[in-house]
Order: structure tokens, then sequence, then C-alpha cells
């Protein structure tokens, strides 16, 4: 049993963890439990237990504060959203202004934008079952006959849950001829396992396919291994305990697989980055500088190409700060030539409700001007109104 190595983590540690999403519970709490049970099960600590303390209880409290560490580390995620639950919320009232605004002449835009990017989607869920009731017809169809172009798009994406519209882009990217490899690395080497096992429970009810067979099906090589191993979700829980060794074996594996060597062992760079926690990684790109004359990202560059070399990148990026690869990728899709507005549109819809707060923070401070501003200058008419309402205030 590794029970031994518990300890309760520096303040340091919990500062570097903090980077992650898949981070521990507020660190107050986490202590608070830490310091009552800790000294119980220290067998260098036989002083500190009063003489009552049966082996039964130190084992309770034991399984208790086991139990309270994987509640903290495998619970819910921080969420940073602009969009949240509208306190005054009245179902029957959104879906009458809703029905209201579809037979307007001319459609009212600016209400249906209004009500459906001032709610979550749980309330845009019940304005749907509102508004089937009262105008016996479905909302979704409805909105469809009454909307179009890049508004359209905005609001039916809305009408989705996060993981609802997270598994249609995938399957919007590779069904068809060809595939949307952007879009397809985008989602899969963004998200969070918990996401991804969610993606994949959705991909599975709306498609009734496997995405594992999905993804496979329309890549190859390395490329979709590295896919595959994603969607597999096998990242293990960030764990309390620094395992100084592991990250040391690790570092040194990826650069003994890549730059150490001639060509790539991209085997051991695909089970690396998608088993272990994104903690680890973080410790172990650290680390990995002081084997490689190049930093992770740089030997990326170096050892692999194409579409598997964006995907390393992403996941790399997205180890390391998130929502600071949304910005730049925002900012990408918004200053390119001919701007992207899938990648733009995509982002915005997909991340409203999970970390775009922290994005506009990351874009505001490496871009100079806030994402509300950018927006505004990138877009226009009824979407650049959406999109505004979404992105929820200028910084
Ligand atoms: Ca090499």
């Amino acid at each position: 049993m590794p029970l031994v190595k518990l300890r309760p983590p520096s303040e340091q540690e919990l500062q570097l963890k903090g980077q992650g999403e898949e981070r521990p519970g507020p660190p107050l709490l986490f202590k608070h439990h830490t310091l009552h049970t800790l000294h119980s099960w220290d067998p260098s600590a036989q002083h500190l237990r009063s003489a009552d303390h049966s082996k039964k209880s130190r084992m309770s409290m034991i399984q208790e504060y086991l139990g309270q560490l994987t509640l903290q580390l495998g619970g819910g995620e921080d969420t940073y959203p602009t969009v949240v639950p509208d306190p005054n919320f009245d179902p029957d009232k959104d879906a009458a202004r809703i029905e209201t605004a579809i037979k307007t002449k001319g459609v009212d835009e600016q209400t249906i934008i209004d009500v459906l990017t001032k709610r979550t989607y749980n309330q845009r869920r019940e304005i749907a079952f509102a508004y089937e009731r009262r105008a016996k017809k479905d909302m979704i169809s409805a909105l469809k006959g009454a909307l179009s172009g890049s508004l359209e798009t905005v609001i039916l994406g809305l009408m989705k849950s996060t993981a609802q519209y997270d598994a249609s882009e995938i399957r919007a990217s590779i069904k068809g001829l060809g595939t949307d490899e952007e879009s397809l690395i985008e989602i899969v080497c963004s998200r969070s396992k918990a996401e991804l096992m969610e993606i994949k429970k959705v991909y599975k009810e709306l498609f009734k396919k496997d995405l594992e067979k999905d993804v496979c099906g329309d890549t190859s090589g390395d490329f979709a291994k590295l896919l595959l191993a994603l969607v597999e979700a096998k990242r293990t829980e960030p764990s309390s305990v620094v395992d100084h060794q592991k990250i040391d074996e690790d570092a040194r594996a990826l650069f003994e697989a890549g730059v150490k060597r001639k060509g790539t062992d991209v085997k051991c760079w695909i089970s690396i980055m998608s088993e272990r926690s994104i903690p680890h990684l973080q410790k172990v790109f650290e680390r990995y500088k002081s084997y490689s004359p190049y930093d992770m990202q740089e030997s990326i560059r170096k050892e692999v190409k194409g579409d598997l070399e964006m995907s390393f990148l992403t996941l790399v990026q997205c180890f390391e700060n998130k929502q600071l690869y949304f910005a730049n990728r925002l900012q990408d899709a918004m200053k390119s030539k001919g701007a992207k507005e899938k990648v733009l549109t995509r982002i915005m819809v997909s991340r409203c409700e999970v970390d775009l707060k922290k994005i506009r923070q990351e874009f505001k401070a490496h871009h100079g001007k806030s994402l509300y501003q950018t927006i505004a200058e990138h877009t226009k008419g009824d979407y650049q109104r959406a999109l505004l309402s979404l992105c929820g205030g200028d910084d």
C-alpha cells in the first residue's frame, strides 16, 4: 500500500497545480482534513496518537481521508463560465418571447439573441419544452426556419449541451469525403478526460456509433493511434503525491524516444502523453529541459510533422495553459485572412459555460486587446451581437 507516501501538499505544489484544470479542491478544506488524520497513520508519530485509537477507528479514518481525496481530486472541475443561470428565469415568459420573435415579420433576431445567449443550456432546454407546449411545435425546427447563416449556427449550437455540441462537431469533421483534421485535433486534444468520456457517451446516443471506431476509421498511422489513445480516456487522475522518480523517468523516456535517437519512438510519446495526469506532465516537461537542449514544444516541431505534430503541440499547449491555447486560437481565427468563422463560433459556443471567462483574461493578457473588442472589430450584424453577448463583457 502506498499509504505512507501520502502527505499534505506544500503551498508551492498547490500553486503549481493551479495551472491544470484537474486540480484538487480548495486547499483550506484539504489541509483542514489532513490535520486531523495525518498523525494517526504516521508510524513515527506514535506518541501523538491517543491510546484509545483502535486499529478499526484508524482504518475508518484512513478510508474517510482517502474518500475525501478521491472526491476532491476526481470531482468537479473549476469552471469559469460567461453564461450563467438567469436568476429570474421564467421559461414560459421566455418561450412566449421567442414565439413572438419568430412570428414577427422579418424575424426579431435581437430578442432571440437576448433570450438564448443569456440562459444556460439547462434553461434553454426548459424554454424549448415550454415553447413546444405553447406553440405545439418543436422550437429547434422553428428556429432553423426563422434564422439563417452564422447566427443560425450559433443559436442551434447553443440548443445542444456542451458534450452534444462537441460530439456533433467531431462527427461533422469526419463525416463525408475527407476529414477536417484541424477541428478534430482541437476538440480531441483539448478536452479533459471527464469531457471526453461524456462526449463518447453522447456520441453513441446521437449517432449510434463508437467514437473510437469513427476516429480511427477516418485517420491513419500514428495520428490515428494518438487520437485513439486520447479518446480511450486512460489518463490517470492527479495525485497529491509528487512522484519525483516517475517524473524523471518520463522526462528521460520522452528525450530518449525523440531528440536523442534517430527517428522517433512515437508509441512512447503517445503513451506518456495520453496516460499521465496533467499536473504530472507539467512537471515532466520542466524536468525534460534538463535532458534535452530543446523544450518539449521545440522537440515536437523537430521530431514529427503534419497532423501528428499539430496534435502533440495542441496537447502540450493545453497541458501548460489550456485557456491560453483557446485565446491564441481565437486570435488566429480572427486575424488570419479569410477569418475562420467556424473556429470562432465553435470556441465561443463550446466554452461559454466552461472557461470562457478565463480565456478572456488570457486573451487580454497576451494580445493587448480584449476579446470583446477583437470580436467587435472582426465580425458584424446579428452574428456579432450573439458572440458579444456570449463573451459576456469587455475587459
Ligand atoms: Ca529523433
